[in-house]
């Protein structure tokens, strides 16, 4: 939630946010190519960690804990099938089909997107996810998805961690080959906060399905439904699965909140079924989806559209996640979003383990395949002698299957024990039942959500998490809270706002700050709030906090304030228009004569000239630019101008332990960087210098036994 944003009002502990480290220390190479190259950055960025600080603004008076974390056991050889295949195979609408006719409720883990946003600031380093995808290849390869990319993490990664986003994609994708992936798409304004021209948001998701991305969640922050039906549109013609996204607010299950009814969701679910989605989701934010609503919300979407998936998000923010959840898979949702155990709650999603613990045994069973249609089709396909069914499975104990196929029940029929006994769940899934047609589909083993695999990956998180404890949010906040209710501010804005309220020493005053907040949403006319729309939201609350301004005033005095851009843009139709329209008078009195935007605001932008831009960053960064560095420039220009010569500098940071990276090696200290597979590059910390005349400090390191020394520029 809001990157760029995250801590413009914390004072940094050491340097100033953001502030890029320049080329201005007279060891750097102007060719960083090569061996030489790469040894001679990373000397040169634990030099600077060591004189400088973090290369990250860090909001917390906290150090990163000592102790490693341990990587579970993964077994050797390929992962098992996945839906991935089934994707791979069908394509989205099959996919889509298989969804909805799987039995038993689907999963989608959030661990390596939205958890660390809410939570971590959107800190979590591609070095610490990388390290356990194989074990979650391995061991959830029933998982609907992972949501790993999009929303903040694509301009994190670049402004504050100096890693190339694309490479994190590429990465995780080599590594869990099974599973999709899902991101988050701000509709017309990809991963941005602003509107982009349309062949950008175009060429995004082309260039993220070709990445590996899989499924496309899309929303838009007012739900505008011409900026999300742009972003579908996108995502669909890229290939990808079409996730559109109801973001949702207010509260269905109280008739005293008449702006956002059911009736207003049914219709927009009508718009987006309409337009074709694959998938229709229901984006709740901030969490505001109780038990009742739920129940309400998708039970009619669910009357409405048997035939598509329903799929939930929810933050833990009250703390009535877990059972809201419940609630939707009863009343007919397929897939709910989780995190892992140890990074879900408060501003994160509901636990992984809670769900897999409270469906266990139940209809809504997270282990169990459907396995209903296409019966008549099976027995045929099994009767030819070609298909032969495995006879054991690696995962379960060995199976046989029953001759007689023309049961309704195929779980009875296809699976027993070797003690005769029929096991309830399938030990065999049929990939896919659903779509059988052509029956061309192996018979592969599922593994099960196991309680046990997920307490391992809560403890590898448990303990990576303590490596982020610059950033994490219960430095300060203890609770989630249900006043979220009343305030309604999205998980991650939720964890930002505290962690600038405490940084201003105004931590015993956030009441106030939440309070604000909810009167600037209804000056504004009761928005729906996720970013981009959030943001502007959380200025004009802030805006009146700092002049002591009620509602009634600045009502009063719209037409003499000064407020925030962010609001007169958002009133000028920068960012669509919301439902009900503008608030007046309040639009007329703050943009008096100023122009107004009709209609969709991308439809007015000048298309971006790609071949124009690639040619800009060969003349400014040398040729090796790819089609991933353009998009990243399309989205943000001076993010990646900084992340490029950061790394011109310093090399890639991304093989450093977390902690080097955070802290810097300590004097004496021994640390391994990994050069290439297998080439690993033994550095010792020696001295830091004192500051020479020209502002800099010499940092001496051993390395594989030679003494080197760098010059680094005293920043602070
Ligand atoms: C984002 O846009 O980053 C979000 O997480 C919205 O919920
Ligand atoms: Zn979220």
């Amino acid at each position: 939630q809001m990157g760029s944003e995250l801590f413009k009002h914390l004072r940094p502990r050491k340097r100033p946010p953001c502030a890029v480290p320049r080329p201005h220390f007279s060891t750097v190479d102007s060719a960083l190519r090569g061996r030489a190259g790469r040894v001679r950055s990373h000397i040169a960025s634990a030099g600077h960690v060591m004189v400088n600080g973090p290369t990250t603004p860090i909001p917390v008076q906290a150090k990163p804990s000592s102790t490693d974390p341990v990587i579970p056991p993964v077994p050797m050889g390929e992962p098992p099938a996945g839906f991935r295949e089934v994707l791979l195979k069908e394509g989205p609408a099959g996919f889509a089909r298989a969804v909805r006719q799987h039995r038993g409720l689907l999963l989608m883990d959030t661990t390596f997107r939205d958890a660390h946003q809410s939570l971590l600031a959107t800190r979590v380093r591609t070095h610490d996810l990388k390290k356990i995808t194989p074990y979650v290849a391995h061991n959830f390869s029933k998982l609907f998805s992972v949501e790993n990319w999009g929303g903040a993490t694509f301009d994190v990664a670049m402004r504050f961690l100096w890693e190339c986003p694309w490479r994190r994609l590429q990465e995780l994708r080599a590594l869990l080959p099974n599973v999709p992936f899902q991101m988050l798409l701000r509709g017309a304004n990809a991963v941005g906060y602003t509107n982009y021209p349309d062949n950008a948001v175009f060429k995004f998701c082309e260039v993220a399905k070709e990445n590996g991305m899989d499924v496309f969640r899309v929303f838009d922050s007012l739900n505008y439904l011409p900026n999300m039906l742009l972003g579908m549109e996108a995502a669909g013609s890229a290939g990808g699965v079409v996730e559109a996204a109801i973001s949702y607010t207010g509260d269905v299950s109280d008739p005293s909140r008449q702006k956002y009814t059911l009736d207003y969701y049914l219709q927009l679910a009508q718009e987006l079924v309409k337009a074709g989605t694959h998938i229709l989701a229901i984006k709740d934010m901030a969490g505001l989806l109780k038990p009742e609503a739920s129940r309400l919300l998708v039970s009619a979407l669910r009357d409405r559209f048997p035939e598509v998936p329903i799929h939930v998000h929810t933050h833990d923010t009250a703390g009535a996640g877990v059972a809201a959840m419940l609630a939707c898979a009863e009343a007919g949702a397929d897939i709910v979003d989780v995190a892992v155990d140890s990074m879900a709650g408060m501003t994160s999603q509901p636990s992984m383990g809670a769900i897999v613990a409270c469906t266990k045994g139940t209809k809504y069973d997270t282990g169990e395949w459907r396995t209903d249609p296409s019966i008549k089709d099976l027995a045929n396909w099994f009767s030819t002698t070609e298909n032969k069914v495995p006879e054991t499975s690696p995962t379960h104990h060995s199976c046989s299957v029953s001759k007689d196929l023309q049961t309704t029940d195929l779980r009875e029929s296809v699976c027993e024990r070797e003690d005769g006994s029929e096991k309830e769940g399938l030990c065999w899934s049929l990939k896919m039942l659903p779509c059988l047609s052509p029956l061309t589909r192996l018979l592969v083993p599922v593994s099960e959500i196991s309680l046990e695999k997920v307490f391992d990956y809560s403890e590898y998180w448990e303990v990576t998490r303590g490596l982020y404890a610059p950033f994490d949010c219960t430095a300060t906040m203890k609770s989630g809270n249900a006043d979220v209710y009343e305030n309604e501010i999205p998980g991650g804005q939720y964890t930002n706002l505290h962690f600038q309220a405490h940084s201003m020493g105004l931590g015993h005053k956030f009441k106030e700050v939440k309070k604000a907040y909810a009167e600037a949403n209804k000056l504004l006319g009761d928005l729906i709030k996720v970013t981009p729309s959030s943001k502007i939201v959380g200025d004009l609350a802030q805006f009146m906090v700092q002049n002591t301004l009620s509602r009634a005033e600045v009502e009063e005095r719209a037409d003499e304030l000064s407020f925030p851009l962010s609001v007169v843009e958002f009133l000028q139709g920068h960012i669509g228009i919301p439902h009900g329209g503008f608030p007046e008078p309040f639009r007329s009195k703050v943009l008096k004569s100023l122009p107004r935007m009709e209609g969709r605001p991308g439809a007015s932008l000048p298309a971006m000239d790609f071949q124009k831009l690639e040619a800009d960053l060969q003349a400014t960064h040398g040729t090796n630019i790819t089609p991933e560095d353009v998009m990243s420039a399309a989205m943000y220009p001076k993010v990646f101008q900084e992340f490029k010569e950061f790394t011109a500098n310093f090399g890639p940071v991304d093989c450093l332990s977390t902690r080097l990276f955070l802290e810097g090696p300590k004097i004496a200290e021994e640390f391994e960087v990994e050069l290439e597979r297998g080439k690993t590059l033994h550095i010792k910390a020696l001295a830091l210098g004192d500051l020479n005349k020209a502002g800099q400090r010499e940092v001496f390191f051993e390395l594989n036994g030679q003494l080197r020394s760098v010059l680094v520029k005293d920043t602070l």
